[in-house]
Order: structure tokens, then C-alpha cells, then sequence
């Protein structure tokens, strides 16, 4: 039986470019085929539970605007939540949801009570989940917005706390291994510093490091088969975050010895943040080998904040899909919309298109970057731009086969000095216009 939430939205259609209808879509076609596989399972669309049903609206300066029937600290809000929420996800026809603990069931008042209400909760979302066909991206820890975690969870100076985070995580992996999530992800808001006088880096980047043993040891033991993710961010909740950005992130899981366990869930905020564009941390990821998946949700460039907006910019998702599909796209991730509406945004049915647009905005990004593949549009310039390294020397030069002497005498031995050639960056950008 329907909650009534949404009204009289019905299930949004495919109606194609020339729909002016707000409640349908003009690019997402999830049976279209994209180098030969269909849209939807390209890009693997997750709803986020948390900004679209437990975020009030606040800011930094206000308090909450929007008012939900669920929001109670009880069971039974949360299971009309949990209603009301895959209503939304069925709306939409998208095939996967992402969940925090906190945001699914209210927090008890021991862990072992939390622990209990979230596998309560869990038999409603299991069913739910039954009844629709709708699966589970990932599931996480909120190991940030408690007080108990304000120095940090895995980094927090104090080990019994280190203790309780690690035994939250085991309990939602549990969950989320009993819901058949394809990854589990861990965002470490609060694993970082406000300031360095009280706190011992070394000391901390150990206990991350234990920390993620842990939890990788643990996925073997108990026969979890997804992915353990790891979603960077510089900054925000702390002054500064051990897992900055996916560099830093590939430093770190090489010195514990994760690199082959561990990949990276990015968000384009977050590399924002990060200083750099949302492509570059995908092409660092792929580079390294630790591409995972997305939450994909912008920033405002004025704002120098975390501000979860739904992505509308088609240049802008295209130029990541297209590093997404050069990675060999998603295996068992996905794009999650770690997005919030505008705090103005009241009604039911803002929650609703917000998120037609962005699925929208990423069909047709897919679509120009898929095609950019399909006729090689910016890939063979780079071959070609590469070209001389597959010469006989040059190969040799890479396999570690010459010394820097070697190499020395080979070069004052050549007639001609070695001349620059053009970059092709704007011929290259006008590509992209075209395709987009
Ligand atoms: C915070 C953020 C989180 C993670 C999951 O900036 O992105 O919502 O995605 O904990
Ligand atoms: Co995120």
C-alpha cells in the first residue's frame, strides 16, 4: 500500500529528447544499448538515503525546512522512511539504493541495541527489496556524526573508541553482506586532525591502517564477495582528512598493504575540494588500478564547501564517463547520487526531479562520452602522441634495459636535435563540444 508521499507521480517513463514533460526522461533509456550493453547497466544509478530522507535543510545558519512524516527517533518512523524511500527508488526505476546505519534505523541506547534494530530494519528492507527487485550499491558506517566519534573513529586517541567503530563496521558489513550489497564503503569523515598540537600523525595513520586490515581480513573470513571502497575527501568535516584524494589514498593502501583489496568510491565534490577536476581522480584511480565507483554530485565553484548538489552540467559528466568507460567502466559499482536538494526545495515532488535531471544528465554524458569511444574522437591523437614510445629503443629505455650512461651516448650520437610538437589542446576541446 502507497504511503501517499509522492501524490499521483507515477513511474517516470523514457519519452526522448523533444519531451517537455518535468516527469520524464529525454536521455535514460535503460534498454538502450551503449557499446553493446544496455544504459542501465552502464551506469548502475543509486539513490542515497540520507540527504533525500534524513538531511532536515539545514545550514550553518538555519535550521530545518522540511518537514517529513518519519522524522522520529522510532521504529516505526523508520520503517515508514523505509516506505516511503523505495517508493521514491521504484519512481525512478533505478536499480540500486545506498545506506548508512544511522540513516535507517534510530540509534539505541547500547551498540548492541543499535545492532538489533539495524537487522530489524533490515528484514523490512530485505523485503522491500523482494518485493522490488531494487538491490543494495553499499552499505556504510556513520562513524562521523556522533559525539563519541568528535576526535575520530579509527584515528581516535582514545582506543575503546577505535573498538566501537570497529565493531559498527563488522555489524554493517554484516547487514550489508545479508542484503547482498555489491560494496562496502567507508568515508572517514572524522579520520583527521583540526590540530596538529594535539595530535600524532604516525601514530594515527597506524591505527587507520590496522583499522582497514581489519576490516579486509574480515570481508575474507566471512565470505563478503563485494567490494571494500574507500571515498576520499581533503577536508570537511576535519581541517584535514587522511584519505585527501586518490593519490594519497593509493600512498596510504600501499604502505599497509591494501592495494590489491581496496578501491576507491570518488565523488566529484570531493575532488573539487581536493583542488583538481573530477576526471583527474578518476584518471588517477584507473592509472593506478583502483577504480571502483562514484557518488555523483557537484559542488558550487564559488562556495569552497561540500554542497551535495545534483549533477546538471552535460561537459562535465561526459568528461568523467569517458574516463569511467576508457577504466573499462563499473564492475560492482555504480553511480550513487550523494545529493541533497536545495534547503527551498520543499515539496515531495522536488525530491523527484531533482533526481529525473541528474540521471538524465548522466544518460546524456554516457552517451557523448560512449561515442567519443565508439569513433576514438580524442584516442587516437593520444596514440599517435605516444607513438614513439613503442620504437625499439624507447621500449628498451621503459623495461629498464639502458643506463643512464647508455642512454647519454645514444643522444650525443643523434645528428638532429629532437624537435616540440603541438598539443592539439584546443582542436581536442572543440571535440568535445561536438559530442556533447
Ligand atoms: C560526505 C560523503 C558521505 C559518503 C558516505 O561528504 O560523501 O556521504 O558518501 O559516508
Ligand atoms: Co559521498
Amino acid at each position: 500500500m502507497s504511503t501517499g508521499f509522492f501524490g499521483d507521480i507515477g513511474r517516470i517513463q523514457f519519452e526522448g529528447p523533444n519531451s517537455t514533460n518535468p516527469f520524464a526522461y529525454r536521455f535514460y533509456d535503460p534498454d538502450e544499448k551503449v557499446l553493446g550493453k544496455r544504459l542501465e547497466d552502464h551506469l548502475r544509478f543509486a539513490v542515497c538515503y540520507w540527504h533525500s530522507f534524513i538531511w532536515p535543510g539545514t545550514d550553518p545558519f538555519g535550521g530545518q525546512t522540511f518537514e517529513r512524516p518519519w522524522f522520529a527517533d522510532t521504529m516505526e518512523a523508520a520503517k515508514l522512511k523505509a516506505n516511503v524511500a523505495f517508493e521514491l527508488f521504484s519512481l525512478l526505476g533505478v536499480p540500486y539504493y545506498c545506506f548508512h546505519d544511522a540513516d535507517v534505523r534510530p540509534e539505541g541506547a547500547t551498540l548492541t541495541e543499535s545492532i538489533i534494530r539495524l537487522h530489524d530494519i533490515a528484514d523490512t528492507l530485505e523485503a522491500k527489496m523482494h518485493d522490488t527487485g531494487i538491490k543494495l550499491l553499499w552499505g556504510t558506517a556513520n562513524l562521523f556524526s556522533n559525539r563519541r566519534y568528535m576526535a575520530g573513529a579509527a584515528t581516535n586517541p582514545d582506543p575503546e573508541i577505535f573498538a566501537y567503530a570497529a565493531a559498527t563496521v563488522k555489524a554493517c558489513m554484516d547487514v550489508t553482506q545479508r542484503l547482498g550489497g555489491e560494496n562496502y564503503v567507508l568515508w572517514g569523515g572524522r579520520e583527521g586532525y583540526e590540530t596538529l598540537l594535539n595530535t600524532d600523525m604516525a601514530q594515527e595513520l597506524d591505527q587507520l591502517g590496522r583499522f582497514l586490515n581489519l576490516i579486509v581480513d574480515y570481508k575474507h573470513r566471512s565470505g563478503f564477495k563485494g567490494t571494500i571502497l574507500i571515498e576520499p575527501k581533503p577536508q570537511e568535516p576535519t581541517k584535514h582528512q587522511y584519505d585527501f584524494d586518490a593519490a594519497t589514498v593509493y600512498g596510504f593502501l600501499k604502505r599497509y598493504g591494501l592495494d590489491k583489496e581496496v578501491k576507491l568510491n570518488l565523488e566529484q565534490g570531493h575532488a573539487i575540494l581536493a583542488g583538481h577536476s573530477f576526471e583527474h581522480e578518476l584518471a588517477t584511480a584507473a592509472a593506478l588500478g583502483i577504480f571502483g565507483s562514484i557518488d555523483m554530485n557537484r559542488n558550487d565553484y564559488q562556495s569552497g564547501w561540500d554542497t551535495d548538489q545534483f549533477p546538471n552540467n552535460p561537459t562535465e559528466v561526459a568528461l568523467a564517463y569517458y574516463e569511467i568507460l576508457k577504466a573499462g567502466g563499473f564492475t560492482t559499482g555504480g553511480t550513487n547520487f550523494d545529493a541533497k536538494l536545495r534547503r527551498q526545495s520543499l515539496d515531495p515532488e522536488d525530491l523527484v526531479l531533482a533526481h529525473v535531471g541528474a540521471i538524465d544528465v548522466c544518460a546524456r554524458g554516457l552517451k557523448a562520452a560512449a561515442k567519443m569511444v565508439e569513433d576514438k574522437a580524442l584516442s587516437s591523437l593520444v596514440g599517435a602522441r605516444y607513438a614513439g614510445w613503442r620504437g625499439e629503443e624507447a621500449q628498451a629505455i621503459l623495461a629498464g634495459k639502458r643506463t643512464l650512461e647508455e642512454i647519454a651516448a645514444h643522444v650525443t650520437a643523434w645528428a638532429v636535435e629532437p624537435q616540440p610538437r603541438s598539443g592539439k589542446q584546443e582542436y581536442l576541446e572543440n571535440i568535445i563540444s561536438r559530442y556533447v
